[in-house]
């Protein structure tokens, strides 16, 4: 397998980019440089119609189309699936897989923080990075 990363200059992408590394999968990037106003340029939208970074494709073998995927969290789940399993805790104590109630501690807490880090840290160090920068009113 081999994948494509879209990494947007200051941006969250470092975070796959960092994942790449560390599973020492071969990738190609293409970099998109943020506008004078900021933002992601427009060729962002022909790759993913958020036209959001990042963004990975995946081109599996004997398939001609290769798989866009966008959200971090979505990335990350899918190249840790496949490529990082050891980075994922057990999901079910032993003996108890699939039985309701039965996660592990630290499954719960990864499962957690996997959405924690978008959904609700994130919107704060946006604000933070926007108000501390030259964009600032
Ligand atoms: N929840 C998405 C957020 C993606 C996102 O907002 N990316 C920013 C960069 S950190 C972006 O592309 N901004 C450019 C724009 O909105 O024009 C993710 O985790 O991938």
């Amino acid at each position: 397998m081999r994948s494509q990363s879209c990494r947007l200059t200051q941006s969250r992408s470092h975070r796959i980019l960092w994942l790449l590394e560390e599973l020492k999968l071969d990738y190609d990037l293409k970099v998109y440089k943020r506008g004078s106003d900021m933002l992601a340029p427009a060729e962002l939208k022909q790759v993913h119609p958020l036209g959001k970074s990042p963004v990975i494709n995946v081109q599996i073998p004997g398939v001609e189309e290769p798989m866009v995927i966008a959200e971090s969290g979505a990335i990350v789940e899918y190249l840790t699936e496949y490529f990082g399993k050891w980075m994922i805790p057990a999901r079910y104590l032993e003996g108890k897989d699939g039985q309701i109630g039965c996660e592990t501690e630290s499954w719960l807490r990864y499962r957690h923080l996997m959405h924690y880090a978008e959904g609700s840290i994130m919107p704060f160090l946006v604000t933070f990075l926007v108000m501390n920068s030259k964009w600032a009113f």
